[in-house]
């Protein structure tokens, strides 16, 4: 049932995460449209939350006809991948409304183009590490409880209000006040480990038994840390990237990466908004970055051997 207190959700990008959101929305009686590319077989999501198996009926409208039909838009989630999120934004751009919010949910740092697109829109980050993934179009496996973290991209404090309307009883959700700070740790991490797992063809754990892997690895630590001082960054703020995806690759030893699952069910991957947004950084410091370059051009090459499945 919808609680008509609670606001309508548009959710664009129907994948796990999606789908897990637009799931956890129902269960938490709010209104959810779910944005799809084309109409879809079922209007159900079928959501396996690890305990229960839940059969969640979801409003769906495709792109077209969510742009024909001018519905205002006063909250959006997006979770597309960094790639399709302009060019979608740009077809619904007319229907979000100038003060809408906006949570934008996805790895690699496309917030300023998307401000830059919508600059009146409340605009939140979110970096999660729950882990999900589809076993076909309309079911989820929330396989992994994570946190997901939210904050302003103007690095203003979230609202009370905003955190209300979230579905806080089934996902835990964290504010933050320096959410481009994480964006770049998170961008760090995926720049260390994502492209190697598919280079290497394996799951984050197994890179600590390919000794030329972790050479890789450490190569990119330190090339990425001369960048962040190109940057002038406090590198206080970071870790030693090394360490920190070391860290990483033991905690989720058994998990494929986003990138390995995109390369394996032939979508193009978000290689370009993670290492290729540093090497275009090291581009315009006068940085180069030849071990990100290497990591860019090996994923593309992958890439270039399919057409893009999304
Ligand atoms: O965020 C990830 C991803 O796969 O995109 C990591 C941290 C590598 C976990 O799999």
């Amino acid at each position: 049932m919808n609680d008509p207190q609670k606001p309508t959700w548009y959710i664009l990008g129907p994948g796990a995460i999606g789908s897990l959101w637009a799931s956890y929305f129902r269960l938490s009686n709010f209104h959810v449209v779910l944005v799809t590319q084309s109409v879809r077989d079922s209007n159900t999501i079928f959501l396996d939350d690890g305990y229960t198996q839940h059969a969640v009926d979801i409003e769906q409208i495709t792109l077209a006809q969510l742009v024909e039909s001018k519905q205002p838009i006063y909250n959006l989630l997006v979770t597309t991948k960094a790639q399709h999120t302009i060019s979608a934004l740009k077809l619904i751009k007319p229907c979000v409304t100038e003060d809408a919010t906006l949570l934008v949910i996805q790895n690699g740092m496309a917030a300023k183009d998307i401000q830059s697109l919508l600059p009146k829109v409340q605009l939140t980050v979110g970096i999660t590490t729950d882990g999900a993934y589809r076993t076909d179009s309309c079911s989820v496996v929330h396989a992994g409880k994570g946190v997901t973290t939210i904050g302003n991209y103007k690095n203003t404090a979230i609202s009370d209000e905003l955190l209300a309307q979230l579905p806080n009883n089934y996902l835990h959700i964290e504010p933050c006040d320096n959410i481009e700070l994480r964006q770049w740790k998170k961008l760090t991490i995926n720049c260390l480990i994502n492209g190697l797992t598919v280079i290497y063809d394996c799951k984050n754990g197994d890179l600590l038994g390919i000794p030329r892997a972790m050479e890789e690895m450490n190569a990119l630590s330190i090339e990425i840390t001369q960048l962040y001082q190109a940057l002038n960054f406090n590198l206080q703020d970071f870790e030693n990237p090394y360490q920190q995806a070391l860290r990483t690759i033991t905690t989720t030893a058994n998990n494929y990466s986003s990138m390995y699952q995109d390369i394996h069910q032939h979508r193009k991957t978000e290689i370009d908004y993670i290492n290729g947004y540093l090497v275009e950084k090291g581009r315009q410091l006068n940085s180069p970055c030849p071990e990100n370059s290497r990591i860019v051009k090996a994923v593309k090459a992958l890439e270039a051997a399919f057409q893009d499945n999304e």
